[in-house]
C-alpha cells in the first residue's frame, strides 16, 4: 500500500493515478477540509480530466484521511514555499512530513518525496533528521514531479521520470511503482542529481523565457514585430524560441531557479540576469499601458482593464502570477488598482475585480490581454471597437497593440 501525504496539485493527481492502476493508496492531507471535499466525491482544483481520474481511483478503492498509515512505502507530495526576500527554499513542510511518517513507519520503510527542493535538501535538511531519530532504516528517494498544469493527466501518464535512491535495489523497486502507470522512460540515478535535474529544467525555460522577453523589448524600442522574427528564426532547424510574455508565474519556474542563484550567487550569472528580466515584464507592461494610453488620450485609469489572473491559461492557480505583480508593482505607487476579470477566479481576491465577462468588456476601454484563456480567444469579436494590448499575441483584430 501506498501512502500519499499531501493531497494538492501534484499529490492528488499521483495518489488517483496510481490507484487506478491498481495500486492499493490511501490519501493523507493535514487538511480535514480538503480531505472532507474528497471524502464527499469532489476534486479540490479544476484540471483537464481529472474528475474522470477521481471516478476512477474511487471505484478502485482510493481512501482520503489526515491520518498516515502504517505502510512500507510513502510519497511526500507537500509544498515547498520560498522565501520571496532570501530565494531561498523552505523546506519545513517536507520536514514536518518525514517527522510524522517517522512516527509510524515500519523499519526498511521507503520515502519518496516528490516536492521540489533546492539541490541538496535531502542530504542537508532530511537525512539529519533521520539520523536524529535513529531511523536510518529508512529509505529516503527523490522523484521530482514534472507535470504541467493544464496538462497534468496525460503528462503523468507519458512523461520520462527521474528517480533519486542511495542505491540501485531502492531506486527499481520505486521505478517499478510509478511503471504502474508511467509509460514514459525512468531513469534511477543518486538524489543529489535528481535534486539537481528538476531544478535545472525549470531553470532551462526560465532562461529561454527571459530570452524571448529579452527580444520583445529589444524590438519593441526599435518598434519591430518580435513574433514575426521569432517566427522566422524558428524555422531555423536548430533555432527554438519561445514566446515572450507579460512574465513569468507558477511557483516553479518563477522560483526554483533563484535556489541556482542563491546557492551559486557568483556563477550563476546568466540564470540571475534572466529571473531578473522575467520578474521585470509586469512592469513593462505597465509601462506599456502608460504609453498606451497617452497615445490615445486616455486618462481615466478605471476604463484599463486587465484579462486573466491566473499565472497561466486554462487553469485556475494564481501564484506568482504577473496580473497580481503587475498589481502589486500599481499598489507600490499607491495607485488605485486597475479593473480585471477572469473566468476561472470566481472569488473576489483583487479590489476592482469584475466577474462578468460582458460587463468586463463595456467597462472598459483599453483591454490588456494578461492571459490567453480559451474563452477570449472564442469571444474576440466581443473585442471589436476596443483598444488592446495583447500580451500573448492571440488577438487577430485590426489595431492591436502588442508588448
Ligand atoms: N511562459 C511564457 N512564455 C512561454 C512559455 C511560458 O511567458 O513561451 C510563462 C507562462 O505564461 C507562465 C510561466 O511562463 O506564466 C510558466 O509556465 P509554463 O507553462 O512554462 O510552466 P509551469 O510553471 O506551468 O510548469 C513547469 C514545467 N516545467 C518545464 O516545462 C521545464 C512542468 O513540467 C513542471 O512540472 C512544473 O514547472 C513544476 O511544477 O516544476
Amino acid at each position: 500500500m501506498v501512502n500519499v501525504i499531501g493531497l494538492g496539485y501534484i499529490g492528488l493527481p499521483t495518489a488517483l493515478m496510481m490507484a487506478s492502476h491498481g495500486v492499493e493508496v490511501i490519501g493523507t492531507d493535514y487538511n480535514m477540509e480538503l480531505v472532507a471535499t474528497l471524502n464527499a466525491g469532489k476534486t479540490t482544483f479544476k484540471e483537464d480530466g481529472l474528475g474522470e481520474l477521481f471516478n476512477d481511483a474511487v471505484k478502485a478503492g482510493i481512501k482520503f484521511t489526515t491520518e498516515y498509515q502504517e505502510t512500507d512505502t510513502y510519497i511526500v507530495s507537500v509544498p515547498t514555499p520560498y522565501d520571496k526576500f532570501s530565494k531561498k527554499v523552505d523546506a519545513v513542510y517536507v520536514i514536518a512530513a518525514v517527522k510524522e511518517v517517522m512516527k509510524v513507519a515500519p523499519h526498511g520503510a521507503t520515502v519518496v518525496i516528490e516536492s521540489t527542493i533546492s539541490p541538496g535538501t535531502i542530504d542537508k535538511s532530511v537525512r539529519p533528521e533521520l539520523e536524529a531519530a535513529g531511523r536510518n532504516d529508512l529509505q529516503l528517494v527523490h522523484a521530482p514531479e514534472r507535470i504541467i498544469p493544464g496538462n497534468m493527466v496525460y503528462e503523468l501518464l507519458h512523461n520520462n521520470r527521474t528517480i533519486g535512491a542511495d542505491d540501485k535495489a531502492t531506486g527499481e523497486k520505486v521505478k517499478e511503482l510509478y511503471a504502474s502507470f508511467c509509460g514514459g522512460e525512468i531513469v534511477v540515478t543518486d538524489i543529489r542529481t535528481a535534486e539537481m535535474t528538476k531544478v535545472v529544467e525549470n531553470t532551462f525555460r526560465a532562461v529561454n523565457i527571459a530570452f524571448a522577453n529579452e527580444l520583445a523589448k529589444i524590438c519593441r524600442h526599435d518598434n519591430m514585430d518580435v513574433y514575426e522574427i521569432i517566427r522566422i528564426c524558428n524555422m531555423h532547424p536548430r533555432v527554438n524560441i519561445l514566446q515572450p510574455g507579460p512574465g513569468v508565474g507558477g511557483h516553479c519556474i518563477s522560483v526554483d531557479p533563484w535556489f541556482l542563484v542563491g546557492d551559486y550567487p557568483s556563477l550563476a550569472k546568466v540564470i540571475d540576469e534572466s529571473m531578473k528580466t522575467n520578474d521585470g515584464m509586469p512592469d513593462f507592461v505597465l509601462n506599456r499601458i502608460y504609453q498606451i494610453m497617452k497615445e490615445i488620450g486616455l486618462t481615466d485609469t478605471s476604463r484599463v482593464g486587465l484579462y486573466g489572473l491566473t499565472y497561466k491559461e486554462n487553469v485556475d492557480d494564481m501564484r506568482e502570477s504577473p496580473t497580481l505583480q503587475l498589481l502589486a508593482s500599481q499598489r507600490h505607487h499607491l495607485a488605485t488598482p486597475l479593473k480585471s476579470y477572469d473566468p476561472f477566479i470566481t472569488k473576489e481576491v483583487v479590489p476592482n475585480q469584475i466577474h462578468d465577462l460582458d460587463e468586463f468588456i463595456d467597462s472598459c476601454d483599453l483591454i490588456v490581454i494578461m492571459v490567453k484563456h480559451d474563452e477570449i480567444k472564442e469571444n474576440v469579436d466581443k473585442l471589436k471597437g476596443k483598444v488592446v494590448l495583447d500580451c500573448q499575441n492571440i488577438i487577430d483584430l485590426p489595431g492591436v497593440y502588442h508588448i
